[in-house]
């Protein structure tokens, strides 16, 4: 965490005498070859945090990146939006009434500690002490709030947002701020309500294979208390170490796990919310069964945080399997990892619990960028999957897996392939899909899209943006294509030196109609955010847009909960009840 500094200057104005004040209080940072291969049991949680690992960048890994952009936008270059005027600013008045809210502990609050409004570093270098609240993962979007609000309790949180709805106050719920879509941080100068400090297990039950948590509790974290009672997560993804389970339900967070477990959504039993007037809705049921009408729970599950705040998740947490395998598979075509799916959901059928796939592109950054990374296979192959098998009788699974090998070798549907040998073997597989998207963080910029598309073709785009973008931009710009091929959901990302209105354009909106035009969906799993709100048109009816406006207008009929996110700017309007009646 940067060291702050208030300089005596800066005590003149009355925003940095509350920072001075704060000062003193430290904020809380929230803050081998297959053919002699034989299948070796290895321990089951094989993908550890991603800070934990031995990388040339590790030690950097959750530190804010350099500014690449100053002003949000909504997609494009083209979609550089305004801010909202009839949203009120923060006031030191604010300021005080939220210290208020959660009982005077100034740990609670934080304040900017530079005197003008940022979205870059302060003037004498040291970073500002909102700039972790006001910039994302990636270093691409930056917003220019100067307070953050950081709640202990359901109580306090419900004190804020009271406060925010009669001041008109934009607000935008943070989790862990590992989203890639700018959807966890400010866009302007909304009040960051980040949920970092409540962060208890309230339950696990064991019998119910039911765990019940506050939002701020870092998914690794769920994961290891679980662990603890032979259970498990039915989620994992790369950022775990990091991100909350309250940004992982506001995100339906898809990840490693979704072709075991299936989507988030059918794992949420239940969940408290604070509305946007500071209203308490308690949905929090651990019922397996409850067809008591409307599901409500489901409207706030990847709403990202534009109908409430998610402050409590009842979730299922099964039993965890006790045998795990890793396999690693080179391929020479796309259609053969295609293939190589089909036969893995035939022979290994229940056991199969991961299918993922990345090019050679993919790889070779890896291989690049994160030290301690090697070539898996002898030779380089265009193509390779990923196959981890998951149950608790390690004779029957093996002996599957044995069967399904012998198969694909004989079909000769890979080239060559290697299995986890122990789990320091198979973490060093599963390292080499896991971690790509932290080599392209630091290859430098990067445009990202999710995308779903149906599975046999998912490929196409990415050779045909390839072959679009060459002869312009060249091998300065690289097309990466990996992703979760079991759920027919592509990660498609381009990497280069930095942000340009001629390479976006070049992008998008082809790729979004390229995906319209498959019927595909232009977020998979990561959500809509900043950055594809006016996409979703790509990817929605404009009935269905229109009936989530009219959603909204429900909820949060002043528009204060996470503004200019995940409805186009027309239907968020449409939504907002006129300044004159407010
Ligand atoms: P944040 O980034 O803080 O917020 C995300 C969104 O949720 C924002 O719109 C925010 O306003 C809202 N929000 C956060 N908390 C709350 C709350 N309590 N109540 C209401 N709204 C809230 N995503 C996947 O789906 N699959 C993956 O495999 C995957 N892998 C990743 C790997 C890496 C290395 C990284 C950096 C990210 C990855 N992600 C993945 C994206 C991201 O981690 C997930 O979307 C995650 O669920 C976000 O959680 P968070 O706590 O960091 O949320
Ligand atoms: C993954 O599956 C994540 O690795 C991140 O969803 C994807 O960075 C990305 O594009
Ligand atoms: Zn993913």
């Amino acid at each position: 965490m940067p060291t702050r500094v208030v300089r005596v200057k800066l005590l003149f104005d009355a925003r940095a005498r509350i920072a001075a004040l704060l000062w003193l209080v430290k904020p809380r940072v929230v803050g081998g070859d297959l053919g002699q291969a034989t299948v070796r049991v290895v321990p089951c949680d094989l993908r550890r945090r991603v800070d934990e690992r031995n990388a040339t960048h590790d030690d950097e890994e959750w530190r804010m990146a350099p500014q690449s952009r100053v002003a949000p936008t909504m997609g494009g270059a083209s979609h550089v939006i305004a801010r909202d005027e009839r949203y009120g600013e923060v006031t030191d008045d604010d300021v005080r009434h939220f210290v208020r809210c959660v009982g005077g502990d100034a740990a609670g609050v934080v304040v900017s500690t530079s005197a003008t409004a940022t979205n870059s570093k302060a003037a004498d270098g040291a970073g500002d002490a909102l700039d972790k609240y006001n910039v994302d993962w990636m270093g691409k979007y930056h917003g220019r709030s100067r307070v953050a609000v950081l709640p202990k309790t359901t109580k306090e949180l419900s004190a804020i947002m009271s406060r925010c709805h009669a001041r008109n106050l934009a607000v935008v719920p943070q989790g862990g701020n590992t989203g890639l879509v700018g959807g966890g941080v400010p866009a302007y100068d909304e009040v960051v309500v980040n949920l970092g400090r409540m962060n208890a297990i309230v339950s696990i039950d064991e019998d119910a294979g039911v765990s019940v948590v506050e939002a701020g509790v870092v998914l690794e974290e769920l994961e290891s208390a679980v662990r603890a009672r032979g259970m498990t997560v039915p989620l994992d993804l790369g950022a775990k170490g990091k991100c909350q389970m309250g940004g992982c339900v506001s995100t339906n967070a898809g990840g490693l796990r979704l072709l075991r477990y299936g989507s988030l959504r059918g794992s949420v039993l239940g969940l408290e919310i604070v509305l946007a007037n500071g209203e308490v809705l308690d949905l929090l049921r651990t019922l397996r069964k409850d067809n008591t009408g409307y599901d409500l729970k489901q409207l706030f599950i990847g709403a990202e945080g534009t109908l409430g705040i998610v402050t409590k998740i009842a979730i299922l947490t099964p039993r965890a399997p006790t045998n795990v395998n890793v396999a690693l598979f080179g391929l020479d075509s796309f259609a053969s990892c295609v293939e190589l799916l089909k036969l893995a959901r035939g022979r290994l059928g229940e056991i199969l619990s991961a299918f993922e796939f990345f090019d050679r592109e993919s790889l070779d950054l890896v291989l690049e960028q994160l030290k301690g990374t090697r070539d898996p296979l002898a030779k380089p192959c265009p193509f390779y999957v990923v196959v981890e098998t998951s149950g608790s009788v390690k004779s029957h699974d093996n002996a599957k897996l044995q069967a399904f090998l012998k198969i694909v070798k004989n079909k000769r549907v890979i080239v060559d392939g290697v299995v986890g040998k122990d789990e320091k073997h198979a973490f060093a597989l599963w390292t080499l899909r896991e971690r790509i998207s932290v080599a392209l963080k630091y290859a430098g910029a990067v445009y990202k899209y999710d995308i779903s598309l149906p599975t046999a073709r998912m490929y196409n785009l990415v050779t045909t943006l390839r072959a679009r973008l060459a002869p312009q931009f060249g091998s300065g710009v690289k097309v990466l294509g990996y992703g979760h091929l079991g759920d027919g959901n592509l990660h498609l990302n381009i990497s280069c030196a930095e942000y340009t209105d001629a390479l976006e354009r070049a992008i998008e909106p082809f790729v979004y109609e390229y995906t319209r035009d498959e019927r595909g969906s232009v977020s998979a799993e990561h959500g809509l955010g900043i950055m594809k709100a006016e996409e979703i048109i790509y990817s929605k009816d404009a009935k269905a847009v229109e009936l989530m406006g009219a959603m909204k207008r429900a909820l949060d009929p002043r528009g204060i909960l996470n503004p200019y996110k995940v409805l186009p700017a027309a239907t968020r309007v449409a939504a907002l009840i006129p300044m004159s009646r407010l």
